[in-house]
C-alpha cells in the first residue's frame, strides 16, 4: 500500500493505533475533507462539525480567503527565522495590535507556547518593573484550569490525568477557586509577591463554566488595586467564539496581557500571540525569548486573512444570535428531558450536562449516536458534552443541528 493510497476508516484507525503514540482517544470517525460547517469521512459521509477543532475553526473549514492567503504566501516565502526581517511580520503586528488595541504583539505558534510566553513576560515584569525579588514571583491561577500541556502549565493543573508522573513541577503558582472574588482578594492580600492572575474568561475544558456577571471586571479591578497583571487566556474563548471579539469584551475588561491562539489562524496553520502595552512588553529584549517558526510569513498572512474574515462576515454577531437560539431551543427540550439537566455557555461555546456520574459512558455513547446521525461532538469531562460549531453556521443549519441533537438525546431518555 503506497503511503497516499485511499484508506478505509478502519485502515486509517489501525495505522494510528499501531504507529502513533496513544495520547488521544478519538471518536471512531476518520475525516478526510472539510468545508464550512461540514466535514466528510473517508467513506464520503457528511457531518456537521460541532467541535470546530476545539474552537480553532471558527471561520469554517478551509475558508477560501484564508486558504488563498496561505497558498499564496507558501509559494513565495515560508520561513526566514527571526535572524532576519521578513516583509509580512511587521504588517501582521501592526494590523493585530490595532485590531485588539495593544502596543505590541509577540508571535508564537501554539496556545501553550503563548501561555508560557505570557508567564515569562509577567515574571520578568514583576522583577524589573514591580520590584519583586528575583525567583519569588507568584502567579495566581484557577482550579480546573486548562492552559495547555507543557511541564510548567500542567504544574498548576489539577487534572490528575494531565499531570501525574510528569514531575517535578514548576513552582510559583497559587491556585484559587474560579469565579470567587473573595478567594482572589485573599490571595492578593496575603501574598506580596503576586505578579499576575492568569484566567480563562470562560473555563472551556472544565465544562464551559461561565463565571458570574461582573466577575472579570471585579477581578481586573482587584488586580489593579494590588498592582498585579490580569492575564486573559482567550485561546479558546477569543476570536468571536462567545459572541464578542473577545470574551473579556462582554464586561469591557481590557487585560494587561492577552493570549490568543486557535482561531487566530482559522485553524489553517499554528498561530498564537501575546499582546500587551509597551510598559509590559518592553521587558522582552533581544535574545530573551523566541521560536523558530514564531512570526513566520505564512502565519502572518494567514492570521491577517483569518481576522479580516471575522469582521467581514460579522462572526461575533452571528455567534451571539445563533448561541441564544441554540440555548433557547435546547432549553425547550431540557424542560421535558430526564437525562439532560442544563445547557450553558455564551455565543457558540456551549455545553450540556448529562444527568449521570462523571465515570459513566453515557456522554460518550451519546456522541457516538450523534456521529451516526451526522453530527460530531465530544464529551469534555465525563458527563458534559461541549457544542461549538464554526461561527459561519446559518440559522437553518443550526436548527437542523438542534433537531439532530434532540432526536439523538431522546433515544437515551430513561
Ligand atoms: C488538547 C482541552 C480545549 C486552551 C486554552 C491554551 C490552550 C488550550 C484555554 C493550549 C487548548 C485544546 C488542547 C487540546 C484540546 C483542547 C482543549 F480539551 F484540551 F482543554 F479546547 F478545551 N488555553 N485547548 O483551550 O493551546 O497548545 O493546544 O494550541 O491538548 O487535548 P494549544
Amino acid at each position: 500500500m503506497a503511503v497516499l493510497d485511499q484508506l478505509t476508516s478502519q485502515e486509517a484507525m489501525d495505522l494510528e493505533n499501531k504507529y502513533g503514540a496513544h495520547n488521544y482517544h478519538p471518536l471512531p470517525v476518520v475525516l478526510s475533507k472539510g468545508e464550512g460547517v461540514h466535514v466528510w469521512d473517508v467513506e464520503g459521509k457528511q457531518y456537521y462539525d460541532f467541535l470546530s477543532a476545539y474552537s480553532a475553526v471558527n471561520q469554517g473549514h478551509c475558508h477560501p480567503k484564508i486558504v488563498g492567503a496561505m497558498t499564496s504566501q507558501a509559494q513565495t516565502l515560508t520561513l526566514t527565522s527571526r535572524a532576519f526581517y521578513n516583509d509580512m511580520l511587521g504588517r501582521f503586528e501592526k494590523f493585530a495590535t490595532a485590531y485588539f488595541g495593544f502596543d505590541k504583539l509577540l508571535p508564537m505558534n501554539t496556545g501553550a507556547e503563548a501561555v508560557e510566553t505570557a508567564l515569562k513576560v509577567c515574571r520578568r515584569w514583576a522583577y524589573q518593573v514591580k520590584g519583586i525579588d528575583e525567583n519569588d514571583a507568584e502567579i495566581i491561577v484557577c482550579e480546573n484550569n486548562f492552559h495547555g500541556r507543557t511541564t510548567t502549565i500542567i504544574s498548576f493543573s489539577n487534572d490528575p490525568v494531565a499531570r501525574k508522573n510528569f514531575g517535578p513541577y514548576t513552582k510559583g503558582f497559587i491556585k484559587i477557586d474560579y469565579d470567587n472574588l473573595d478567594a482572589l482578594e485573599q490571595a492578593l492580600k496575603n501574598n506580596p509577591n503576586v505578579a499576575g492572575f492568569l484566567v480563562e474568561p470562560i473555563q472551556g475544558e472544565a465544562g464551559v463554566y461561565v463565571p458570574s456577571e461582573g466577575y472579570l471586571q471585579k477581578a481586573k479591578a482587584l488586580c489593579e488595586k494590588y498592582n498585579v497583571l490580569f492575564i486573559a487566556d482567550e485561546v479558546q474563548t477569543g476570536i468571536a467564539r462567545t459572541g464578542q471579539l473577545l470574551a473579556c469584551d462582554h464586561e469591557n475588561v481590557k487585560p494587561n496581557i492577552l493570549i490568543l491562539g486557535k482561531a487566530l489562524s482559522g485553524g489553517a496553520y499554528p498561530v498564537s500571540a501575546v499582546l500587551a502595552n509597551d510598559d509590559i512588553m518592553n521587558v522582552i529584549t533581544p535574545g530573551s525569548h523566541g521560536s523558530t517558526f514564531g512570526g513566520n510569513p505564512v502565519a502572518a498572512a494567514v492570521a491577517i486573512a483569518a481576522l479580516e474574515v471575522v469582521k467581514e462576515e460579522s462572526l461575533a454577531e452571528n455567534a451571539e444570535a445563533l448561541g441564544q437560539l441554540f440555548r433557547s431551543e435546547m432549553n425547550k427540550y431540557i424542560a421535558e428531558s430526564n437525562i439532560v439537566t442544563l445547557v450553558r455557555g455564551k455565543g457558540l461555546l456551549n455545553a450540556i450536562v448529562i444527568d449521570d456520574d462523571e465515570e459513566s459512558d453515557t456522554a460518550w455513547n451519546i456522541c457516538m449516536a450523534l456521529r451516526d446521525n451526522g453530527l460530531l461532538a465530544k464529551p469534555t469531562h465525563g458527563n458534559i458534552i461541549r457544542f461549538a460549531p464554526p461561527l459561519v453556521m446559518n440559522k437553518e443549519q443550526l436548527l437542523d443541528c438542534v433537531a439532530i441533537i434532540t432526536k439523538t438525546l431522546k433515544a437515551f431518555e430513561k
